[in-house]
Formats: structure tokens, sequence, C-alpha cells
């Protein structure tokens, strides 16, 4: 039996065994598809493997439900979440992605609120070259240095040699700044603020994953040059703020922001500012997006000179922020559950899925004009609202169905419902289940959307919160960070302290390092020592393992 052939003839029997019988009974995920995970697996080796091997094994070989618990195997469990969510297609080249629609969009919903916002702040949109020649990337060798390795080159055009190799761009400043030089004269040309929507490659070696590392990803860009270093340092401020909220109040996830300490920074430029999410199921804290001041440094490089209002020769003061496609990952790994994706409502595509529950001897005309009208005001009051009218299969799987999907509000209507004048609403957060007066439909169904996005960030923060540990000593940061713990230090702000506390902690699960000084900074007291050196400390910083 050809491949196609076997998987059709078992999702037909599978069907066969969930008919369309409803009821609100729970169904288990009798999901099975054609769709393969094709990490490490070719797909002639993995059908071939499929063919021969007993029917059982097949099964589970070939089940499009979640079968890994995010707490039995964290890596496996983010894997099935991205591909049966439909976020994520796995592509033939490794660390390369596809993302699908339902990835898309949420990308486009960040895009949405933060495109305005940065506009408001007078920076503008452009678009500059995907290569770059190597004699432009090398220009700034200093900071390129430790990222060569991860520069991709295209060394050929059809058959022949190219006269010189040129880099896909992992980032624009050499690509830019020749034109920041190019366009800046005098002071009437500042500030210069654009910003860029693309994608950048990075040919990273360790451990891809969808969204948080792979080797071609979608993010902005911004770069912007001033007259003065006060108001860069107050750029820096606002785009981190506008990062804080794409996590927190888009996708409910909270997050630190803070500055990186002079190891973590970004080595081209002055200081680093970020945004730290954190992951309790792993114990790892994971850069959520940075805003940097650069200084002068690539003015020097670049030679982006102006003259003030005075006549006088001055050199421009630089930022670069970016956030990327990895919030999406972010998002996935603080909220998922055993169920699949879980998606805060703000950036849900489908806010809302309408299921009928049409009993055997069910009026199904009156289900189903029920359903569409339910739909139609929702859609009206601006609800994304959608209705799964398919009758090969059960409510119980589009329940799992749209679970997995991560849909935050299901709308159940039966023959029962009907006779009241009511709808079933039911959670995907909480599985909280609530019967409303069609009457209150609109008014109901929004409070509840409302109530999801903010418990949702509420839980989150609970459970980040409850991982912090605040440490003085190095036992108990160990300790800490044996726990899986986001450990908040005194720290004495030394390279030298960072570098032996990485030292000391390398091992299997990687070396824990400083993720930020928090900018809100709790009181040093008198006497406060750092916990690694023993040094009068400076600053609370946050330390762990990260990604
Ligand atoms: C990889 C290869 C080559 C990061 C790289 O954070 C160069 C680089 O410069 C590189 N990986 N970086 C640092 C990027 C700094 C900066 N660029 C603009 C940002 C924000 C947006």
């Amino acid at each position: 039996m050809r491949l196609s052939t076997f998987l059709l003839f078992s999702l037909t029997k599978l069907r066969c065994a969930f008919p369309f019988t409803s009821s609100r009974s729970k169904v288990q995920n009798p999901l099975i598809s054609s769709n393969l995970k094709e990490r490490n697996t070719s797909f002639s080796s993995l059908s071939l493997s499929l063919l021969f091997a007993k029917k059982k094994e097949v099964k589970k070989e070939t089940k499009l439900g979640m079968t890994v618990k995010k707490d039995d195997n964290f890596g496996e469990w983010y894997s099935e979440v991205v591909v049966h969510s439909e976020m994520i297609e796995y592509y033939d080249i490794s660390g390369c992605y596809i993302l699908r629609p339902q990835a898309m969009s949420i990308w486009e919903t960040l895009q949405a609120f933060f495109d305005p916002e940065i506009k408001k702040m007078g920076i503008k949109n452009a678009y500059f070259p995907l290569f770059v020649t190597e004699n432009v990337l090398q220009k700034e060798k200093d900071h390129i240095e430790g990222f060569a390795p991860e520069v991709a080159w295209v060394t050929k055009s059809g058959k022949s040699d190219l006269e010189v190799p040129i880099a896909i761009r992992p980032t624009s400043e050499t690509v830019m700044y020749p034109y920041f030089a190019k366009w800046i004269r005098g002071h009437r040309d500042l500030p210069l603020k654009l910003n860029q929507w693309c994608n950048v490659v990075r040919w990273e070696f360790s451990n891809p994953t969808p969204f948080i590392r792979s080797r071609e990803f979608l993010w902005q860009e911004g770069h912007t040059a001033f007259a003065t270093k006060e108001e860069a340092d107050q750029e820096v401020l606002e785009i981190l703020e506008l990062y804080r909220r794409v996590y927190e109040e888009y996708l409910a996830v909270p997050v630190i922001k803070g500055r990186k300490s002079e190891l973590e920074k970004f080595a081209g430029g002055l200081y680093t500012t970020s945004v730290e999410a954190f992951i309790p199921h792993t114990g790892r804290g994971i850069q959520g997006a940075t805003s940097h001041c650069l200084g002068q440094n690539f003015a020097k490089m670049f030679q982006i000179n102006f003259e003030d209002d005075k006549g006088e020769k001055g050199m421009v003061w630089q930022n670069s922020w970016a956030y990327s496609s990895r919030t999406i990952g972010v998002m996935v790994m603080v909220h998922g559950d055993d169920k699949g994706l879980v998606l805060p409502p703000k950036v849900a595509s489908v806010q809302v899925m309408v299921i009928p529950v049409p009993y055997k001897d069910a009026d199904t005309t009156a289900i189903k004009a029920a359903c569409e009208s339910t739909v139609k005001e929702l859609n009206t009051a601006a609800v994304r609202a959608d209705l799964d009218t398919r009758e090969n299969y059960s409510p119980g799987w589009k329940y799992s169905h749209w679970e997995m999907k991560g849909i935050p509000l299901r709308i159940e209507i039966g023959p029962r419902d009907l006779e009241k004048s009511q709808v079933r609403l039911v959670r995907r957060d909480t599985g909280a289940k609530v019967d409303v007066p069609m009457t209150e439909l609109v008014e109901k169904v929004q409070k509840i959307l409302l109530s999801i996005q903010e418990n949702l960030f509420n839980t989150a923060k609970e459970k980040r919160d409850a991982c912090i540990e605040k440490v003085h000593t190095w036992d108990e940061f160990t300790t800490a960070l044996n726990n899986k713990k986001l450990i908040f230090a005194p720290w004495c702000d030394e390279k030298e302290v960072e570098e032996d506390a990485k030292a000391r902690t390398k091992g299997d699960h990687g070396a824990a390092k400083t993720l930020c000084s928090p900018l809100d900074q709790p009181e040093i007291t008198e006497g406060t020592v750092c916990f690694a050196s023993g040094k009068p400390a400076k600053k609370w910083t946050y330390w762990g393992r990260s990604y």
C-alpha cells in the first residue's frame, strides 16, 4: 500500500471510531496525519520505515495530536506545539522554518502595534539591500570578528564563481552607515531616524529551535543618529518601553527591563539595554529584544560627521535596536500547555471558534443558523470569531483541534442551548465553562477575552516570580542555579568576576551569566558585598542560564 493510501485509510478508520454523534464529553485527540516532522529524517527514509513498521508504531509516528507533556520533555513538547498548531513547518535546510499564516498573523499584529508607535517618534521606514560586500562588512572589523563564523556568503552565480563573494546581511550597520555618512552633512540633517522590517541570516551552529534560534529570521532593525548623547539616551529607553509593551500587553509575557553587563553588551556599542523574559520550565532566561546606545564608535569608523549651528564639526551619537520573530517562540514557551498552544486574545487571529453541537435528532438547520448569527454578531462587534461547520469531524474532535491551535475561547451551540436561548463559552486558559444568554453574547465574550489576556499575564508573572531567588553567597548561587532559578544577586559589576563565574559554572547545561541589571534597582545597603567576589556590591543583577 502506498504511504498516502495507508494514511488516508487510517484517518478514515479513526474518524469512524469517533462518529458525529456529538456529546460534550471530552474526546482525546484522535488526530492523525501524513504531516511528517522531518527533523533528522529524510522523507524517503521515513516513508520506508513507515511502510515496513508494524501498524501500531505507524499510528504513533503519524499522530497529529500532542503526545509529549511539557513537564516530561520540554524540547519535544515545543516542537510538537509549533508544528501541530500549524505555526511552523519544518524545512529541508536545518535551522530554517516555514512561518505559516498562524505565526505570520502574530508577527503582523505586533508590527501593527510597533510600526505606528515608532512613526509617532519620527522614525521612518526604509529598505536597504540584503547583500553586502566583504569590503564593507569588514570595515567594522572589531565587532564583526566574533560574529564572522555566522556570516553566510554567496560565492556563485549559476556555475561561475563570483568575482568577489557577497555576504548576506546578519545585521545592517555596515550596509546603512556609509549612507548615513553621505546623507548627514549639517545639524539640519539630524536626527536621522530609520527603521527597516526585514529578514537577516546568521548561520548558527548550536541547537536550532523554531523562532528561538533560526538561521534566517524576521526582525525590525532601527538605526538612528543624533547631535547629542542626551537625545540618544532618551530614545534607547523609549524604544525599550515599546518592547516591554510588545511582550507584556500583546504576548502577555512578563519581562524585566535592564542594562547588559560589559561582557554581554553589543561589543560595537557604548551600552546595551534589553527586555529579559524567563522560561520557568527550563529555568532559562531569554533576551527578548535589545536597544543599544552605540555612542560615537560607528560614527568614527564610518565618518558620520556634521557641522553644528556654530559651524563647528561634530560626530553623531547613534542607537540601534531590534526585536525579532523570537518573540513568538517566547510566547509559545510561556503559555503553551499539554493540550498545545495557548494564544493571548490580543494576538489571536481567531479569538472565538463557534462549534455546532448537533445531537442525533436535533434540528441541525436551526443550530447552524444560530452559529452563523453568533459569528456575525461577534464580527460586527470587532471580535474575531469563526465557525467550524465541517461535518466529517465530531464536536469532540473539533474541541481538541482548536484547543491545540490555542484559540482563546470556544462557543458551543447545541439543541439545549437553542431551547434556552443561550450559548456555552469555554475558556482555553482555564477550561472554565459558562452558559450565557444570547442577548448578552457580545458583552460577555468581550469581557472574557479581556480576562483571558489578563489571566495569562498574571499567571505567567506569578510563575516567573516564584522562580526568582535572591542570593548573597556563592553557595546560595550554585544551589539556586541547580534549582533552575532566576537569580537576583548583589554584584561588584567587574568583567573578570563575571568571566570567573561563567567558567566555574560551565557544565552540561551551559554556564551561568548575567541577564541584566534591572533599571529599577533596589537600594544597595551599606556593607552589601558581591555574591561572587566578596567585594563591595555595585548593583543588583539577574543571573541564570539562558537561551
Ligand atoms: C552575526 C553576524 C555578524 C549579532 C551578528 O542588536 C554580525 C552580527 O553584529 C552582529 N550577530 N550582531 C550584533 C547586532 C547588533 C544590533 N544590530 C542592529 C542589534 C540591533 C539591531
